[in-house]
């Protein structure tokens, strides 16, 4: 069957190189390798449909806030600047990530990554969330913050290992971004004997929590939902997008258009603007009214503010831009746009009165 449908395919291509609809050029490299390219077609065209369905997906490397760990030999001890953190039966790490710029993100994977410097014995390691606020520059083990009790995830640590260690905490991770839970961290507790590189150890080894998401997208458009970038003064602008978190709220700006850099304050909303969508349970934004008649001239971006933190965040808020020159839709003045359909009707009414003469020629 497999064969079948990828000879099928080729006779297929065969017919659009004879037509002219591909370069000759490659229909040349296709039929002088016709069985590899039997064998490969149907690989590649795999290849591209599983790349067109992850496109939407993301991962945030996000670096620990604080780490550290308490003992129970020494009460009134702080260790939140030291390179390790030594854990045992008396002592527990502690790890928390800033995770608030990702609140509203439909998250779909997130790992917690530890590097081991070093194991005694075989061990048991296992992550606890935390209830209670703490930082690193002050807990002690009398100041130790309360947990769920019930480990997230563990791992198990042989003797000697020493390397990165993993741990699937999206249970947790989904809960701090839909804020259902407070993002705390995690207690690390095991059995046996373990240290584990602290952030002060150095960057590349430092505790982080690695997160895949769905990119979120928004985008102009009429009220059918037809991808829209150019408006007249008395049309409705819309706004339609998808990949966010279901049954959600997220804070949507009208702007006037601007260069996008991380980091930046979001400039304020064009007035009248809409400052709001909502999501389906699909994370889906259904045509949406975004800017009603009569609007004003100029070149206009859109921003959702994902976190809802008020600044751009590269690769999290979702932007529409640069789809007319540098910005995401255009509004003209009436004039203007009459004055482009004039132009065009020259064109076309030159165009059909050159026709016979250019056919008599050809003759
Ligand atoms: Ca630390
Ligand atoms: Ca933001
Ligand atoms: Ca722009
Ligand atoms: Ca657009």
């Amino acid at each position: 069957v497999f064969a079948g449908f990828s000879r099928r395919l080729v006779v297929c291509f065969s017919c659009c190189f004879k037509y002219n609809v591909v370069p000759r050029s490659i229909g040349r490299v296709i039929a002088l390798n016709r069985r590899k390219v039997v064998i490969f077609l149907p690989l590649l065209l795999l290849i591209g449909a599983l790349g067109t369905s992850v496109v939407h997906g993301g991962y945030e490397y996000v670096g620990a806030l604080d780490d550290s760990y308490v003992d129970a030999n020494h009460v009134e001890g702080n260790f939140g600047g030291d390179d390790y953190m030594y854990l045992d039966g008396s002592r527990k790490g502690l790890v928390q990530f800033g995770t608030k710029y990702l609140y509203g993100l439909a998250v779909t994977s997130a790992t917690l990554k530890l590097y081991i410097h070093g194991t005694a014995i075989d061990s048991t390691v296992d992550v606890i969330r935390i209830t209670g606020s703490w930082t690193e520059g002050s807990v002690t083990f009398a100041s130790e913050p309360s947990d769920v009790g019930t480990p997230t995830a563990n791992a198990y640590v042989e003797e000697g290992y020493a390397d990165w260690m993993i741990w699937d905490v999206w249970d947790d991770v989904d809960a701090f971004v839909s804020g259902s839970e407070e993002n705390h961290g995690w207690k690390i507790v095991t059995d046996g004997a373990v240290a584990v590189r602290a952030k002060e150890y150095g960057y590349a080894t430092a505790p982080v929590l690695e997160i895949g998401f769905l990119n979120p997208s928004i985008e102009s458009c009429n009220i059918d939902g037809d991808t829209t970038d150019t408006f007249e003064l008395t049309d409705d602008v819309y706004v339609k997008g998808n990949w966010f978190r279901s049954n959600w709220k997220y804070n949507i700006s009208v702007v006037e258009d601007v260069t996008w850099f991380n980091g930046m304050e979001i400039p304020s909303a064009v007035p009248y603007t809409i400052n709001e969508i909502v999501t389906d349970e699909y994370g889906e934004v259904w045509p949406t009214e975004a800017w009603l008649t009569p609007l004003t001239p100029g070149k206009y971006d859109i921003i959702v503010d994902v976190g809802g933190d008020g600044y751009f965040n590269a690769g999290i808020d979702t932007i529409d831009d640069v789809d007319i020159s540098t910005a995401g839709f255009l509004v003209v003045p009436e004039y203007m746009f009459g004055g482009l359909l004039a132009v065009a009707a020259c064109f076309a009414a030159f165009a059909i009165s050159r026709r016979p003469r250019l056919n008599l020629r050809s003759k």
